[in-house]
């Protein structure tokens, strides 16, 4: 496959952004390669500089559940970008769109619209510490809840798959009212939250971490969490930035029939256009400025293009049966992609809820940030260039989930079933 358009654009890129990319995973330096730039999408397919295409299991890391230049979602976006790109001011588009979340999410009464994941957890945090007085915040290692301050301690996402421990800039004062415990660990939570009630604002969490790869929740680790903030008076903040609208149309809260007390959404809510929101209880939302003194605000929050974008693919997701396609293809999919590294001899654990999953490359279950340490990224990142030079598009990380959309036709799922049991074959005999 020839790259060297890709190649040309790396360089120039490299003089004029950093690390030649504006985010560090997609650098592609944890699989060994230099990124290909793309220049167009369609479907389940994506198309490079130099005119190779590639099925992609990216997916703009989630938000293009329904697949790349939808139709819907394009006309939506063209109209409402005919009428004016931002004003700055109110819109009948962020009405609807936040009609449709709040319908979508039983705990959701009211939601504040922001430009991205980060500004929606990190408004999320300030808002449960302006609400209940208190400072500190429980995370869990391997989660990750997008580059704030306060999230950068044993985080996921680049922040594993780079190898940084903290991040230089962030103040010691602020990350040590963080506190960072084991993802599935019901008696650390449990201890946690008991030793230090009076102190701790929120518990945030990632229902099904998707940024160390694709860990699930043991049974009872997220009814244990919210029984125990619900005693103890902590906020419970579920952070639903890639399991929103992407596990079911109510995310990971109606899959488990749990609800937080504030959410936080990002990607699909923008139908691939920057967005994200938080939203919860009306008695805890009132709290935020105009209505309350919890300060938060932004020129383009509510953005007329994205909010078209977001209701035009919220309303094909409400569509009956799409989750249960959607959700069964996936299924067949992993047990197969499983299937085939068994055949191979390869020792992988597969993750999956929903069409979020991860092949793990070893042989012991996934359940936390230690044990997908023990994944093999060598062999990840084998995998990946295997993968890509047969036409597919993996996530250039071990630690970052594979996504499966309604775009990915029976015929793409089988070519690259075959793709991988080629791969894992040559990485068994260690080609
Ligand atoms: N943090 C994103 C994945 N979980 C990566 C975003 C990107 O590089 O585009």
């Amino acid at each position: 496959m020839n790259h060297a358009e890709s190649a040309r654009l790396f360089s120039a890129a490299k003089r004029l952004i950093p690390g030649g990319v504006n985010s560090p995973v997609r650098a592609c330096r944890a699989v060994g390669c230099d990124p290909i730039f793309i220049v167009s999408a369609e479907g389940a397919t994506i198309c490079d500089a130099d005119g190779n295409r590639y099925v992609d299991f990216v997916s703009s890391w989630g938000p293009m559940i329904l697949g790349h230049a939808a139709p819907p979602v394009v006309e939506a976006i063209c109209q409402a970008a005919g009428r004016g790109a931002s004003f700055g001011a109110s819109t009948p588009g962020e009405v609807e769109l936040a009609a449709l979340v709040c319908d979508a999410f039983v705990s959701i009464d009211k939601v504040r619209f922001v430009n991205s994941g980060t500004e929606a957890t990190m408004s999320a945090i300030r808002l449960a510490r302006g609400f209940t007085g208190k400072d500190v915040v429980v995370k869990f290692d391997g989660c990750y809840h997008g580059h704030a301050d306060s999230f950068l301690v044993k985080a996921g996402s680049g922040v594993i798959t780079l190898g940084i421990a903290g991040s230089p800039g962030v103040p010691t004062d602020i990350v040590k009212n963080t506190i960072s415990i084991p993802y599935n660990d019901n008696e650390a939570l449990e201890a946690t939250l008991r030793a230090r009630a009076a102190e701790i604002a929120c518990v945030i969490v990632e229902p099904v971490a998707g940024n160390m790869g694709c860990v699930p929740p043991q049974p009872g680790f997220l009814e244990k969490m919210r029984a125990l903030t619900r005693e103890l008076g902590i906020i419970l903040i579920f952070d639903e930035v890639i399991t929103g609208f992407r596990l079911a149309y109510g995310g990971a809260q109606e899959l488990y029939g749990i609800e937080a007390d504030l959410t936080c959404l990002g990607k699909i809510i923008g139908g691939g256009l920057p967005v994200g929101a938080y939203g919860g209880r009306a008695e805890i939302m009132n709290h935020i400025a105009p209505d309350g003194p919890v300060y938060q605000a932004g020129t383009l929050s509510g953005n007329p293009l994205a909010m078209a974008a977001g209701a035009a693919t919220l309303r094909l997701l409400r569509q009956k049966d799409f989750y249960p396609r959607l959700n069964a293809k996936a299924a067949d999919f992993a047990a197969a992609l499983g299937e085939a590294g068994r055949k191979a001899g390869l020792p992988m654990v597969l993750n999956r809820v929903g069409s979020l999953m991860t092949g793990f490359f070893t042989e012991w279950p996934v359940m936390d940030y230690l044990s997908a340490m023990r994944a093999d990224t060598g062999r990840y990142a084998r995998h990946y260039q295997n993968m890509l030079a047969s036409g597919f598009a993996l996530a250039p990380s071990q630690f970052e989930a594979l996504f499966v959309s309604a775009a990915h036709e029976p015929a793409q799922l089988e070519a690259a079933l075959a793709a991988c049991a080629a791969s894992f074959a040559r990485i068994a005999r260690r080609e």
